[in-house]
Formats: C-alpha cells, structure tokens, sequence
C-alpha cells in the first residue's frame, strides 16, 4: 500500500475494493469440454467440443476468444493440427468455439488448445491458458498421463476419465517440464445453472500442491471440473501501448465424474 492509497478518500477506496473484488471474485477458464470423454460403441466415434473461454461455476459470463494458436489431438506420441475443425460461435454474445472430431482407432487422445493471448485490463495483465482433456476410445487404458508440452501442464496422476463423483483427483503441476512445489490452483466445476453458490466466494476453489508440486481434490459433484495452475511467466506490451504488462500461463485440464448409480 502506498501513501497515495492512504490518502484516497473512503468513498473512492470502496469503488477501488469492488474493482478488485470483481476482477478477482471470478476466475477465468478456458472450456474444452467434449461430449464425451470415454468413446465406445454407444457413445460413437464422433465428439463435439465446447471451446468457450468463460467463467464455469457461475455459467458466464463467456469473454472473447479470438483464433487459437494451437488446436489440436495427440495419439500415440503424434499431434495433428485440428484448428481446421474449429467453428465459430456465440456465447453470451462473445466469440467462441465449437469443434467435431472423430477418433478413429482405440486408445488414449490428449486434445489441446492454446488460445490466443487474452488481455485483462481489470488486472493488468495477459492470460493465456493452455488447456487439454485426455480422451480413451475403447477402453484402451492407455497414455492416460502423457504431457503435450505446454509451458504449464498438468500431469495427472490420477487417470483423468472414468472418475466417479465424490473421487480424489491428484496431479502435479509442471513448469517447464520441472515440478512446482507450493503450486496454487484453482478448481471449478462447469455449473449448467442448476447449483446456486451460498456466495461468490465458493465459485472458486483454491487449493496448493505440495512440496513436490503434487496437489489433491476430492469432487463432490457429477459432471466437468477443471484444474487450473497459474503461474506468471514473462511479460508481453499491452495492446496499443509499449507497456509491458506480466504473461499469466495457466495449465488446465478437464475432468469428469460420474454418478455411482
Ligand atoms: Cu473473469
């Protein structure tokens, strides 16, 4: 705090707090959720993802997406570029994404995206979340942990499909391919309307890996969560300025739960 914040009077320090409070109360996270994240016969090759950059837990508000920088699936070691399958769409009136993949041999897929560079000016700051979800056609088993190569990954530790509600996720979180102890991540859960939070501050679960970089969550909910280690990481100039503003690069991953009925 400096002496100039001191100085401010109360009434512009209130607005200053709602400012920060609404820029922090909710979190950013960039969907990538398929229409299915275990392929067998009932469910068919064909999966469509939902690429929404959004805020989960309260279903909005979307923000902008402009054209990814990546989009694409990695089989058996091997990418293969899918931005060619992107569609644009609309959400809360902001620009997203839908994509329609088809998989067409048994075993483990990571799908990846790394989205454009998004500018916040409530914090001042660029986010660029790299996100991936892991896929098994059937029931391979296999290549469930592989890494994508992003800056900021997760690696998970428990297999990241066929969970079932009420499991513990664990993962580590890796920097540059290095282990990131104390890590923090947020947790959300993609909320179709149908969960009412007794406030604002549940929307967001905060938790931090250990001093191994490993953290655990138990999700007590059937549906998609997401995981998301952000760390900051260089700095790029703001739009339209020479300004250089901190790079946040989070690495996300998308998991299900299932009911045990
Ligand atoms: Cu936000």
């Amino acid at each position: 705090m400096s002496l100039v914040t001191g100085l401010v009077s109360k009434v512009s320090l209130s607005l200053v707090i709602a400012a920060s409070f609404t820029a922090t109360a909710q979190a950013h996270f960039q969907k990538l959720i398929p229409s299915t994240n275990v392929v067998d016969q009932n469910t068919g090759r064909q999966i469509t993802f939902d690429v929404t950059f959004t805020h989960p837990m309260t279903n909005g508000p979307a923000m902008d997406m402009a054209e990814p920088l990546q989009f694409g699936m990695q089989y058996d070691g091997v990418k293969t570029d899918l931005l060619g399958a992107l569609t644009p769409k609309t959400v809360d009136d902001h620009a997203a994404f839908d994509a329609d993949v088809t998989v067409k041999a048994p075993g483990g897929y990571a799908f990846y995206i790394e989205p454009a560079p998004y500018f916040e000016p409530a914090e001042g700051k660029y986010i660029i979340q790299y996100t991936k979800t892991i896929i098994d056609a059937y029931d391979s088993g296999e290549d469930w942990d592989q890494m994508v190569g992003f800056p900021v990954e997760i690696e998970p530790l428990t297999r990241p499909y066929g969970i079932w509600t009420g499991n513990v996720f664990s993962g580590m979180v890796r920097h540059n391919g290095t282990a990131v102890p104390f890590a923090e991540i947020e947790v959300e859960y993609a909320n179709d309307g149908s969960i009412t939070l007794p406030n604002a501050t549940f929307a967001t679960q905060v938790i931090k890996a250990d001093a191994n970089g490993i953290f655990h969550y138990a999700m007590p909910k059937d549906g998609w969560w997401v995981f998301a280690a952000l760390i900051e990481d260089g700095t790029m100039a703001a739009p339209n300025t020479n300004k250089q503003v901190p790079v946040e690069r989070g690495g996300v991953l998308w998991v299900k739960t299932d009911p045990m009925n």
